[in-house]
């Protein structure tokens, strides 16, 4: 990859070194060095994954959204240069950059750190009001403008036909291997309309939510733990709030990471979830409803199963999708999901309580 031949398009100075960056599963993305008249300054390069995004339509959206996000954090005192992920245009005003390497995308450098696991409760706590900020400040964007990037991302019931669909296809002949983990979701298959009926009926509002509410895509300032911004702006799409809630909890409720092969230590955390309703509950006091409150303990089930289900398939298409970094990850991550399930499902009905007491 020529990275000079990239930043020839951008007014960002000399370009001095790259290294990669953080734990996304999608775009490869990179900490650049370039200096200009003022010295030394930082940006992340990000290849785009156009196996799953049309370019052109997905930086339509990121760029609405997040020039909306300055304007809000503008408004409300805040410090759009350090709080909101913000897309570089190049010299001819463009939001990337196609070169034969692939499509490519300068952000500003949030000058903070991501997690891969909760170290502390308050952390926790700090990402659920971030998330809950992030969608209320969406409140008045409109969702028309906004291409559905990946059509029926959280469409758990398309997602279950797609999971049966690589299970018959079985392309890399892996299906016999994990006989145990198929059953494991096909068992659960009734758990795939919940949030789906609701929104077609209209009990529960689509909003513009953010749909990939993972604790790593917060970046907290390192000296006051403080949440500095959201990022990882790809799949901002209308969706409903119980997605962002439930996959906020999949992936920080788990005592150890996304793909432990150890799964004693994987386990669900449930004073992790009170510590995120408390912070998400709370900066959606004004606007959640009645029927979204009742569905939120059910969504982190689905939304876990909906994950755990789009691992496996990968796995069983051959690790298309999903980045990888070893034999079976996909398949290991799968199987994290799976135990968090099992854990979940016992303590369902206190998980309902909880987010009682939280409103
Ligand atoms: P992916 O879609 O592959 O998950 P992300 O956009 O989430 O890619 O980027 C991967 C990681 O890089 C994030 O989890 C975060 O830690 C870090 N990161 C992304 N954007 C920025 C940014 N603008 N400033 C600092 N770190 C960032
Ligand atoms: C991907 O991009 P990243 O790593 O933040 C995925 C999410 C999954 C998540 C599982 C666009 O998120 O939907 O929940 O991996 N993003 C996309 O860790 O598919
Ligand atoms: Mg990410």
């Amino acid at each position: 990859m020529d990275i000079k031949e990239i930043l020839k398009n951008y007014e960002i100075g000399t370009f001095e070194k790259v290294s990669p960056l953080g734990e996304g599963h999608i775009n490869d993305t990179m900490l650049i060095y370039a200096i200009d008249k003022e010295g030394g300054k930082k940006y992340v390069l990000q290849r785009i994954n156009e196996n799953l995004f049309d370019a052109e339509k997905l930086m339509n959206n990121v760029t609405l959204v997040t020039d909306f996000i300055r304007k809000k954090t503008a408004e409300k005192g805040g410090d759009p240069d350090k709080e909101c992920l913000t897309v570089i245009r190049t010299k001819d005003g463009r939001p990337f950059v196609k070169t034969a390497d692939g499509s490519f995308r300068i952000y500003n450098f949030i000058d903070g750190v991501s997690y891969q696991v909760v170290e502390r409760p308050e952390d926790f706590k700090r990402c659920a009001e971030a998330f809950g900020e992030f969608t209320a400040m969406l409140a008045d964007f409109d969702a028309n403008s906004l291409y559905e990037v990946i059509p029926k991302f959280h469409d758990t019931e398309k997602r279950f036909n797609d999971f049966t669909a690589s299970v018959k296809k079985d392309a890399c002949g892996r299906a016999k291997d994990v006989a145990e983990e198929i059953d494991f979701v096909l068992k659960r298959k009734g758990y795939c309309d919940r949030i789906t009926s609701l929104l077609r009926t209209g009990e529960i509002p689509t909003r513009v939510t953010h749909n990939d509410t993972k604790l790593n895509n917060v970046m907290f300032d390192r000296k006051t733990g403080k949440c500095l911004a959201v990022v990882d702006l790809d799949t901002v799409m209308p969706g409903s709030l119980c997605y962002d809630f439930g996959d906020a909890i999949r992936f920080g409720c788990n005592t150890s990471t996304e793909d432990d092969k150890d799964l004693s230590r994987v386990n669900f955390d449930i004073t992790l979830f009170r510590a995120f309703a408390e912070g998400y509950i709370g900066k959606m006091r004004e606007s959640i409803s009645e029927k979204e409150l009742d569905n939120l303990a059910i969504s982190s089930i689905l939304l876990t199963y909906e994950c755990g289900m789009r691992f496996l398939a990968d796995h069983l298409d051959g690790d298309v999708y999903f980045h990888v970094g070893r034999e079976n990850h996909n398949l290991d991550r799968a199987r994290t999901q799976f135990k968090l399930i099992e854990d979940m499902e016992k303590v369902l009905p206190e998980m309902e309580k909880i987010v009682k007491e939280c409103y």
